[in-house]
């Protein structure tokens, strides 16, 4: 070729394969020849070169993304599910290996996964009895170059875990040919024969989803206040105690239905219409409002009740 170089014009044409997002497809034959042009006395003349024939390799490569943002679980919680995006970005068919981990450090607990399901039917979204539970060396998925997968971790959160803690999901997508150190070759193994070669990702890619915990508590402080029938605060008969519930709800979310009852004393008598819910008066009667008097005891539903909120319920009751 350097001679060729030095003898006349050189023409070289190099292969005009489109170049793909992710390169040159595996497989591909590339062949370079070159011409040379000199002048003689006859007129020009035209030599070419050898042909020389290369065969593109096959790069393992492969990128994964967890759906951003937190995800809001309760304690307990069942069937939360992450989404992951799985890319073959190497230049050839693969099938991926995929492992989900629920016991990954720098969180708080560890989600309990219970499947991997893959999207079957490729819309993008899990579709329960449609998107097939994957099975490791069963049903591997198989990506063109180029190509994305939608998979579903689903996890159950323990019972233990408390308002704010975060607990991470991981999941791994593992070229089936090969993974590991970039630039290992596998002989033989890339798509069109040639070789298979480890790209610069390792052919192995991690991301998480990170569940967070709202969970919303509730605690009830009673207090009394006497009043007695002269002006001071003994407790003596015809005494009036006001009793005030505040209830407390703090953490993050919403307690769902929530309800403050009283069993009024022995020895007292409830004062009829002295029911108040944050200084409003309720009905002692079953009706419009959210408070009622029955079968001694006063009982006010308060209904979902957002942390960062008290509510303060009160009543008064005579000493018999
Ligand atoms: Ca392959
Ligand atoms: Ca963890
Ligand atoms: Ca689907
Ligand atoms: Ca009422």
């Amino acid at each position: 070729m350097k001679n060729l170089l030095a003898a006349g014009t050189l023409l070289a044409s190099l292969s005009a394969t489109p170049a793909l997002a992710q390169g040159t497809r595996a497989g591909t034959l590339i062949d370079n020849k070159a011409t040379a042009t000199y002048g003689t006395p006859s007129g020009d003349a035209t030599i070419e070169s050898n042909t020389v024939s290369l065969k593109v390799d096959e790069l393992l490569d492969v990128t994964i993304a967890a759906e951003g943002g937190d995800i809001t679980v309760s304690p307990g919680a069942t069937e939360r599910m992450v989404k992951f995006t799985v890319t073959n970005s190497g230049n050839g068919e693969e099938a991926f290996l995929l492992t989900a981990n629920g016991n990954a450090g720098g969180d708080d607990f560890n989600p309990a996964v219970t499947r991997i399901v893959l999207d079957s039917n490729g819309n993008g979204t899990y579709d329960e009895g449609e998107d097939d539970v994957y099975v490791s060396g069963t049903n591997d998925p198989v990506l063109a170059s180029d190509t994305s997968i939608a998979v579903f971790v689903f996890s159950t959160i323990p019972d233990s875990v408390t308002d704010a803690q975060r607990g991470i999901v991981e999941l791994n997508a593992a070229a089936k040919t090969g993974s590991g150190t970039a630039g290992t070759i596998i002989a033989g193994q890339g798509e069109g024969g040639g070789n298979a070669v480890v790209g610069a990702t390792t052919a192995s890619a991690t991301d998480s989803g990170r569940f967070v915990v709202s969970q919303a508590t509730a605690r009830l402080v009673k207090a009394a206040t006497v009043a007695d029938p002269f002006g001071g605060t003994t407790i003596v008969p015809g005494s009036t105690v006001t009793y005030t519930l505040t209830a407390e709800i703090t953490g993050s979310g919403t307690l769902a239905n929530l309800r403050v009852a009283d069993a009024i004393p022995a020895d007292t008598t409830y004062q009829a219409g002295s029911m108040t819910l944050d200084g409003v008066t309720l009905t002692d009667a079953s009706d419009g409002d959210v408070g009622t008097f029955a079968s001694g005891a006063i009982a006010v539903t308060l209904g979902n009740t957002n942390a960062g909120t008290s509510r303060v319920v009160a009543f008064k009751v005579k000493v018999k």
